[in-house]
């Protein structure tokens, strides 16, 4: 190499050196991306873009995979699968992504309402063989209205207030035991004094598929806020939350409740406390909007 090509060289290794350091002052420019912003500069290329429309439909693959995010179907992704095949061959699969798999198609397809409404109705008929008065509602897009849904979201309560006690892992035992529930994916037992179920059942007959259940057991005196949250829309349980926080409330699954109040130094003034909403109606009443149907409730 002559003298001069390489004081060139060691001259633009500088230069780079400089425009890293330049672009690392820039807020929120981190090494990483100063590095992809002097990739373009220099070549005005970036050649990890070059993998991404190849990688898209891999990761929408991936990432169907109930209980797989992004994150999971990037990993695999590197780690060079690329079919769901390869999936099932090499991968390591959590228990709930193998219960994703599994089901793959059936879990990408949503039933129509009249199978929803079987499957409540499934459902409702071995709570009431256990207690009598027990109330089942399928919420979600059920309640909604919609003429198809993704699952099906069971919420289970009793009007006594007490008899709802007990019955999570009896109901849950007893679809079980007559094969209506094939798999599981989440039992969560303690969420305050909700219980709440995610898993997997089937109708009985040949052309059944498999469809997703999601049952929640709560106490009588959370019914509204319970009924409210379950039956969504996500999007709109997110505007009522943050509507309740503008009017010093918070709303949640299990209440509505006047905010606690903090001073300057962050110190509780006052505590809040549980506002009575025996339906749902009355919460719109507390954060003084007009009442909303469910099929009303989309956004
Ligand atoms: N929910 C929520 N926030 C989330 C997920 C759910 O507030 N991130 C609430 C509102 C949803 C309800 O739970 O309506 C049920 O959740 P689903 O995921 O079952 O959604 P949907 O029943 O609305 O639609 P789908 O037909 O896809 O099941
Ligand atoms: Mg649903
Ligand atoms: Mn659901």
């Amino acid at each position: 190499m002559t003298r001069r090509k390489a004081s060139l060289q060691r001259s633009q290794k500088r230069k780079k050196q400089r425009y890293l350091r330049e672009a690392c002052k820039i807020p929120g420019i981190g090494k990483r991306m100063a590095e992809k912003i002097l990739e373009i500069l220099e070549s005005g290329h970036l050649r990890k873009l070059d993998h991404i429309s190849e990688s898209v439909p891999v990761l929408e693959l991936f990432s169907n995979i109930w209980g797989a995010g992004v994150k999971t179907a990037q990993m695999w992704y590197q780690q060079g699968f690329r079919t769901l095949d390869d999936i099932r061959t090499k991968a390591t699969l959590t228990s709930q992504q193998a219960v994703g798999l599994k089901h793959y198609t059936d879990f990408l397809e949503r039933m129509p309402r009249e199978e929803a409404a079987e499957i409540e109705q499934t459902v409702r008929q071995a709570a009431l063989a256990l207690k009598p008065g027990l109330v089942c509602v399928a919420c979600g897009s059920y309640r909604r209205g919609k003429a198809t849904c993704g699952d099906v979201d069971v919420l289970v309560t009793h009007p006594d207030g007490q008899s709802h006690r007990g019955v999570f892992s009896k109901l849950l035992n007893s679809l079980r035991r007559s094969g209506f529930l094939t798999d599981d994916l989440v039992s969560q037992e303690d969420n305050g004094d909700q219980q709440k179920y995610l898993g997997v059942c089937r109708l009985p007959g040949p052309a059944q598929r498999h469809r997703r259940l999601d049952i929640i057991v709560v106490p009588y005196r959370e019914f509204a806020c319970a009924l409210l949250y379950f039956t969504g829309s996500a999007h709109f349980n997110r505007s009522m939350r943050a509507l309740a926080r503008t009017k010093g409330m918070s709303l949640s699954e299990h209440a509505l409740c006047s905010a606690v109040v903090r001073g300057p130094g962050g110190a509780k003034v006052a505590s809040g406390h549980t506002l009575p909403t025996p339906t749902e109606r009355d919460v719109f009443i507390q954060l003084g909007l007009p009442y909303r149907e469910p099929s009303e409730r989309d956004w």
